[in-house]
């Protein structure tokens, strides 16, 4: 088998976090991922598909899905057993700055003449620090960056030094590359200007034919899965939009953020009818959900008619998410396109007040006339979410969200059942960099433990979530805040049973992790607080078995987020057509996709 040209791969956010005992508390419960963050950014797609498109070569590893799956994989092993011209890492979420150094070290012992890369929106918010570290060679800036990724793997490919000299043309060459942050033969940093940041999303591909082909050439599933559960719940995105409209302040995804991060001036969005297709290719190899990633109504009604128009007919099952409230007309229409629609809202808190001081323009109110409208037409289910750690909000704040979703599920349960369904979760492990509230912590009322890279890298090895976290507020400090969101998330779980939302024996189990799970840190609190550092670490190591049993779907029961399948989740025929083409192409009858 050829090696590749470029392989991707994805950290867990800890490397080594099968050996360390660590409770990791709730940070992953209302995201498909474990606590190990195996999800892999959407834009290893992307990328792949663009460079394949031009007709380079590129492989997806998922360390982190190979990690969790096989207590055995030996990391070090299966990194010696690949080669590619270069390989690259993301560390686009911060959660992964443990993980992705380390693989990135691993990588460069044992291909030291392979350059690394970095990217993804981590990785452009400390690029400085970042391109210190001496493995890395390359940091890829910008929330897009396949044209750059094209320019610099043409480099590579043409033999291009990793370190060129100073005055060089190889120099030159690497500073006309769009985004690229690279170092010369003394190590002197160059960040090149951030100009690669394209208007819309015309000429990127979210195809993922690429990874069922991929499956074909490289013999190899498993590392491609997106996260572990995916061939039980086989969810897939499409992409609406990079960057946002909104300003949420603890957010580095918000409109302010991508302005000083990645120089995006407006947020690009896909064609609306491109959008409709790339839904429509997804559903013709995979029956489970699809989630439209932003609001579609973002871009204007125009945008959003053009979307419902494109897609109408579409019967499988869809989520969209919300990012205000809407006006009835807007869930006829999306009922009369999308019959199995389910609408996703975040509402934050109860308290309009402290849902304002947090970003997000509407009131309770108008949220309730939009449930009452998307139920109306006919949606499917409306989940809602809620978070700890929000700016004015304290823990009888926390309580008082509670109170309100029970009034909530009291109005919409009809016989034990509900089509609105609450969720509660913490804004953990960390406030985003780049997100207002880590620009101006006092103006908004956050104190902040851990700023730099390494900070961060350090935080996450603290035995539980409550050191890891990055921040407090004003109104609650790290012990209040996991104190409120344990709380909050039992109370929430009872409510939910004592409406029928969820079945009495998962609430059971829900409610006994909660318990142990508040026990564990209480335990782990004691047992920081031992000075002899030989005694606290043999003690965290006893504790590991518990805290490995306590650190999956802690508040709530991960499925509780998921749609009943009505069957499997991949159309095998289709697949198997996708996947023959890939292998009569491999013998040489079919032309490569130029
Ligand atoms: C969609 C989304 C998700 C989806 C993930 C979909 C996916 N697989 O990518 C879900 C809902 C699962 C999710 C989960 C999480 N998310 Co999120 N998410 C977003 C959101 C709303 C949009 C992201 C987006 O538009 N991506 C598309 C583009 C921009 O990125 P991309 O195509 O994947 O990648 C491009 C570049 O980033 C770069 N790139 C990325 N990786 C790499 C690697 C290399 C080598 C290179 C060269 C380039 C590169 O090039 C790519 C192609 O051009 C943003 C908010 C926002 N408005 O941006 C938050 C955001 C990215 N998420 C964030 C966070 C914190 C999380 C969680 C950690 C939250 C949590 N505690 O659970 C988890 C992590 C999940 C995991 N890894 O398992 C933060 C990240 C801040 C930070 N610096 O850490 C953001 C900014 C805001 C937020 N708080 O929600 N998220
Ligand atoms: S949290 Fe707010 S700012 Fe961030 S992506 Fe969502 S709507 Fe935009």
């Amino acid at each position: 088998m050829a090696s590749p040209d470029l392989i991707l791969l994805h950290a867990p956010s800890v490397y080594d976090f099968r050996g360390k005992s660590i409770l990791y508390g709730p940070v992953s419960d209302l995201v498909p991922s474990t606590p190990v963050f195996e999800m892999y950014p959407i834009g290893f797609t992307t990328i792949a598909e663009y460079l394949e498109r031009h007709g380079l070569h590129v492989r997806i590893v998922n360390l982190a899905v190979r990690m969790l799956q096989d207590p055995n994989f030996d990391v070090e092993r299966y990194l010696a057993s690949l080669d590619a011209a270069a390989f690259g890492i993301d560390l686009h979420w911060l959660p992964h700055a443990h993980g992705a150094i380390e693989i990135a070290r691993i990588v460069k012992r044992l291909h030291p003449r392979r350059p690394i890369l970095f990217g993804g929106f981590s990785s452009t918010y400390f690029h400085e620090e970042l391109i210190q570290h001496p493995e890395a060679d390359f940091v890829v800036r910008g929330d897009s960056t396949e044209g750059p990724m094209l320019d610099l793997m043409r480099y590579v490919r043409s033999g291009g030094a990793t370190r060129p000299r100073a005055g060089s043309a190889e120099e030159r060459q690497l500073a006309r590359i769009p985004n690229l942050v690279w170092k010369d033969t003394e190590q002197n940093a160059h960040v090149n200007p951030l100009t690669y940041s394209p208007e819309n999303l015309d000429d990127i591909l979210l195809d993922y034919s690429y990874v069922l082909k991929a499956v074909v050439r490289y013999r190899d599933l498993t590392s491609i899965i997106p996260f572990r559960a995916w061939m039980k719940y086989p969810i897939t995105a499409a992409l609406s939009v990079r960057g946002c409209r909104y300003n949420c302040v603890t957010c580095g995804g918000s409109a302010c953020a991508y302005r000083a991060l990645h120089g995006r001036q407006r947020p690009a969005y896909r064609k609306p009818e491109d959008l409709a297709s790339d839904i429509r290719r997804v559903g013709q190899f995979s029956r489970g959900p699809i989630f439209v990633l932003g609001d579609i109504r973002q871009a204007g009604d125009d945008y959003a008619n053009r979307f419902l128009d494109a897609i109408s007919g579409y019967k499988k099952p869809i989520f969209i998410e919300l990012f205000d409230a809407t006006p009835p007309d807007f869930f006829r229409r999306v009922a009369r396109a999308l019959p199995n629609f389910t609408v996703e809202i975040s509402l934050e808190s109860h308290d309009d007040r402290i849902r304002q001081a947090f970003g997000r323009p509407y009131t309770t109110e108008a949220i309730e006339r939009t449930i009452d409208d998307a139920l109306e037409a006919g949606c499917q289910r409306l989940d809602l979410f809620f978070m700890t750690g929000l700016r004015e909000q304290t823990y009888e704040s926390v309580m008082g969200t509670v109170d309100y979703c029970e009034r909530l599920l009291a109005r919409y349960a009809v016989q034990g059942e509900s089509r609105v369904i609450p969720f509660i979760s913490p804004l953990a492990p960390f406030v985003d960099p780049g997100s207002r509230a880590f620009k101006e912590p006092e103006r908004y009322g956050y104190k902040f433990f851990r700023r730099t890279l390494e900070d961060h890298r350090q935080a996450l090895l603290e035995p539980s979530w409550k050191y890891v976290m990055n921040y407090e507020t004003q109104w609650m400090n790290r012990d209040q805040m996991v104190a409120a969101t344990y709380e909050a998330g039992r109370r929430m779980n009872q409510v939910k049973a004592k409406y029928g939302v969820i079945e009495p024996d998962v609430a059971a189990a829900t409610e006994k992790r909660i318990v142990r799970a508040v026990a564990l840190s209480a335990e782990i609190d004691r047992i920081v607080s031992i000075s002899d550092p030989a005694e606290r670490h043999a003690r965290l190591r006893e504790l590991k078995p518990q805290v490995d049993c306590a650190n999956l779907s802690t508040v709530c029961d991960k499925r509780e987020l998921e749609l009943p399948l009505q069957q499997s989740g991949v159309n095998i025929l289709r697949a198997g057509h996708i996947v023959a083409s890939e292998w009569w192409r491999g013998l040489g009858h079919l032309p490569e996709k130029t």
